[in-house]
């Protein structure tokens, strides 16, 4: 759409969202009260035009993705999130999985003279599985494969390992940074707001405690991602609240890569009673993200849970980033109940989606140096 169109459409707005468009348009930032005037009035189509008006002046038709694999080291979990449907508790671990360092070091192995790029591990929290042993993980991939970046482990994980360790954050994150890991995905932020992450996921590191590890690895020069897990019980207040949070942290440091809106999942897990939030709400979320977060770079739509056809709408509505060529490793979202059941897709598929919708496919690494554009 051309800038005139999204002038002609701001002006027809009612008082309040057309300075909010006129804001936008000046590429000013928006306040935590337009943000949620944006959620609660804002209309889908409003929405998703003044976000992708942001998104193509950032990157134009460009759309990221890129080759990366998964390694989950186990399902055994202390923690005890009622929305997770993955984990198995460390009493019944049982009917979970516990990788060995080999075992690992295989799944590296079957992508030799391969072209991935990146290796994302993230798991459970077992209380077996502390620092030295990922550290040695974390050497061994780094001697069989140099290369390959090491994004692992969510501030979730850091926090039970380095509070057994007895190590501060820089101490912990120092050494695990001398043992190979890259950057930190942005897994475990779930929602800040103490009223409903007491509800959710009590028992785990906090806000504050997500927050400082995020903070620590930026200044140690480690770059992070961020997510967010919404349409469960928390309001439009939490979820700006939440995003806030990210962007006065993006505003010290400048260390997040990309903001990941994960939808919540309601299969077989405490919280199945909650319905699942509608399309509508998926993609104003999304738009909201793109607008608010005026200091992230990408906005990502993880494709295994939205599905091949709504990541491509995504790309309307503020998306530049559909994550990468996941093979069908990864677990945590196929056991929530997410689109797709075993999620895999070449780079040829992944190219061709893109262009479907008439976007530029655009292969990047996991800090988003191109790799390659199609
Ligand atoms: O924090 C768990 C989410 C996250 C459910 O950084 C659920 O590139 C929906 O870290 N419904 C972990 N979501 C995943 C993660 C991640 C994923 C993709 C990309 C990146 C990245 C990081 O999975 C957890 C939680 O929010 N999750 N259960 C569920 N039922
Ligand atoms: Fe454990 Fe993560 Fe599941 Fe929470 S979301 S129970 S920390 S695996």
């Amino acid at each position: 759409m051309s800038k005139e169109a999204v002038v002609r459409l701001v002006n027809e707005q009612e008082n309040n969202l057309k300075s909010i468009g006129e804001k936008i348009l000046d590429n000013k930032r928006i306040t935590d009260e337009e943000g949620l005037l944006l959620f609660e009035k804002g209309s889908l189509p409003y929405l998703g035009t003044l976000a992708n008006y942001v998104r193509e002046n950032l990157h134009g038709q460009k759309t990221f993705f890129n080759r990366n694999f998964h390694i989950e080291p186990t399902n055994v979990c202390v923690f005890s999130c009622h929305f997770c449907s993955y984990s198995r508790l460390y009493a019944k671990r049982d009917e979970g999985w516990e990788l060995g360092i080999d075992q690992m070091l295989d799944i590296v192995k079957k992508y030799d003279n391969k072209p991935e790029t990146e290796v994302h591990i993230v798991g459970g929290v077992h209380p077996k599985m502390n620092l030295p042993y990922f550290a040695e993980l974390l050497r061994k991939i780094k001697a069989h494969r140099p290369d390959l970046h090491i994004k692992a482990f969510t501030a979730v994980e850091l926090d039970y390992m380095f509070r057994k360790a007895k190590l501060s954050i820089e101490e912990g994150l120092k050494f695990l940074q001398e043992a190979g890991l890259d950057s930190i995905p942005g897994g475990g932020a779930e929602i800040f707001a103490p009223e409903i992450r007491e509800k959710i996921s009590a028992d785990k590191v906090d806000a504050v405690g997500w927050l400082a590890i995020h903070e620590a690895a930026h200044k140690m020069g480690m770059h992070s991602n961020a997510t967010m897990l919404y349409g469960h019980i928390e309001n439009y207040e939490h979820r700006i609240d939440h995003m806030r949070q990210l962007r006065e942290l993006q505003d010290r440091t400048g260390g997040f890569n990309t903001f990941i809106p994960l939808k919540f999942r309601n299969k077989d897990n405490d919280m199945s009673y909650v319905a699942e939030s509608s399309v509508v709400e998926d993609f104003k979320t999304y738009a909201v993200a793109r607008l608010y977060l005026d200091n992230f770079p990408h906005i990502k739509a993880y494709w295994p849970m939205l599905g091949r056809k709504n990541a491509q709408l995504s790309l309307a509505f503020g998306v530049d980033d559909i994550d990468g060529t996941i093979d069908d490793t990864t677990k945590i979202y196929s056991m929530a109940g997410s689109e797709e059941q075993n999620p895999a897709m070449t780079t040829e598929e992944i190219v061709s989606l893109i262009k479907q919708v008439n976007r530029q496919p655009v292969e990047r690494d996991t800090l988003y140096n191109v790799v390659q554009e199609y």
